[in-house]
């Protein structure tokens, strides 16, 4: 039987459908027996890097790497601000970053290879410090290269949520949820399915007079989903009561692809962007959330029934992306309920002029594609060039850059830039203050413009957040002067 066929709605299988609970790291071992020194001081969190199984429902279990024991990895939950050490057990045969994403740290923990950080060795391990910040949703991750090896880096497990508290959490939900969005299984194809991406219908600002006819080559894509460990359809719901409030942190964990998502019955005020909060909250039908993204949501209950809170794509959700969510004393049939389709538009959470100075100096970056044609790699262009590019992009500290990203792509983008957040000025021709990322999706034939300082020395990667893209030359260096 296949997975789809499983999955459908209305089938037996739905009836023990759920979400994994995620467990919170936290001192997680100490590490001085397995090296044998028994003064050694254990760090504060570890993270081992080792083979796991990751049961998506009963009849589907995998095979992939993940952090202590499970995929995603614990919830690690740090103070904004107090040092932490951070071991990394290796129980691998490839050589292994683990980036933080999202935070203000510089480039020797950042754990990148591109920025010179160490790699942790196969079989082996190393520590890093690191004073984690801002408070907010932040995430750990692979950060391996993972070119044509599909069960590499950020293709397998190796993902998880890092909450950065500051202690001014006003606490005012009744449950606090992580939910990563995941696909697994990667697979090449040539057909890549685009349904996610809802700028196809402009304004194409960007879109080049001729355009390269050259057949595609190929993508990479997923027919299997969870929300964090778990398909729709397996583990335990999301058990609410009548009149609580739930914060919702959503994590697109996904090396592929970016995701809109919905909960049927209820809407979701989205309070912060990629862990920092909004000038103005919205309430929504639902949310999109680029590869490497994050977006908070509150949530009243106050609708009983029994819900999916998934992927708005009907065969997405159906083949695993999604969870119920259960009001307590309500057993029927969970309802599905498309949501009206309106557009992901960044600049509503905005405000109108910025608290931050006036960009000092312009980096125009273009964005092509090389067609490959069947059977092989596209080639993705910065500037004419892939990576690596000579020295082209260069910081001088303390000064406000902006940066203007011409997408000359029919593809969108989720560009990240480390260990920086940026202010959003202006999306495709929409302008807009006040929202602070760390990563962008750039529309299909857009443009997105955002700004930054150069406050944190040290080399710096930009990228798109989607692997094949960054692995076949999306990517450059920032260097400080
Ligand atoms: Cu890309």
């Amino acid at each position: 039987m296949n997975r789809r066929g499983l999955l459908k709605l209305g089938g037996i299988a739905l009836a023990q459908a759920g979400v994994a609970r995620l467990p919170i790291g936290r001192n997680a071992a100490s590490l001085g027996s397995l090296t044998g020194q028994a003064q050694e001081i254990a760090a504060d969190y570890s993270l081992r890097i080792a083979p796991v199984t990751v049961e998506l429902d009963r009849s589907h279990i995998l095979s992939t790497i993940g952090y202590n024991g499970s995929a995603p990895g614990p919830v690690l939950r740090m103070r904004a601000g107090k040092r932490v050490t951070v071991e990394v057990i290796n129980d691998t045969d490839a050589p292994e970053f683990v980036h933080w994403h999202g935070m203000l740290i510089p480039s020797e923990v950042d754990g990148t290879g591109e920025e010179g950080s160490p790699f942790v060795p196969a079989h082996g391990r190393r520590r890093f410090e690191l004073t984690p910040g801002p408070a907010g949703s932040r995430w750990y991750h692979s950060h391996a290269m993972a070119m044509d090896d599909l069960h590499k880096g950020p293709y397998t497990g190796q993902f998880g949520f890092v909450h950065v508290d500051d202690g001014n959490d006003p606490g005012r939900y009744d449950q606090q949820l992580f939910l990563a969005l995941r696909d697994w299984e990667p697979f090449f194809t040539l057909t890549m399915d685009d349904e996610d991406d809802d700028t196809h219908h402009g304004p194409f600002l960007e879109k080049p007079a001729t355009l390269d006819t050259d057949p595609d080559g190929l993508e990479v894509s997923s027919v299997t989903y969870s929300i964090n460990d778990k398909a729709l359809g397996a583990g335990e719901p999301i058990r609410v009561r009548e009149g609580q409030r739930l914060l919702m942190h959503f994590l697109n964990a996904s090396a592929i692809e970016n995701r809109r998502i919905a909960l049927p019955g209820h809407k979701m005020k989205v309070i912060a962007l990629d862990g920092n909060p909004v000038p103005t909250p919205q309430t929504l039908d639902s949310i999109f959330v680029g590869a490497g993204e994050r977006v908070d949501v509150l949530v009243e209950m106050n609708n009983p029934g029994v819900w999916i809170l998934g992927s708005t794509e009907k065969l997405v959700r159906e083949s695993g992306l999604g969870v119920v969510l259960e009001y307590s004393g309500q057993h029927r049939q969970p309802q599905w309920i498309d949501p009206p389709r309106v557009p992901w538009d960044y600049t509503i959470f905005g405000t109108s002029s910025s608290s931050s100075p006036p960009p000092q100096q312009t980096i125009e970056l273009i964005f092509e594609k090389i067609p490959s044609g069947a059977g092989k790699f596209n080639l993705w262009l910065i500037n004419g060039k892939p990576y690596p590019h000579e020295r082209e992009f260069i910081l001088e500290p303390g000064t406000r850059y902006r940066l203007v990203m011409r997408n000359h792509t029919d593809d969108a983008h989720p560009m990240h830039l480390h260990r920086h957040l940026w202010e959003l000025a202006e999306i495709n021709g929409k302008k807009t203050a006040g929202i602070v990322k760390d990563t962008v999706v750039v529309p299909y034939y857009g443009r997105a413009i955002v700004d930054f300082t150069a406050d944190q020395p040290g080399l710096t990667l930009f990228h798109c957040h989607i692997q094949q893209h960054m692995d076949y030359g999306f990517k450059a260096l920032f260097r400080y002067a």
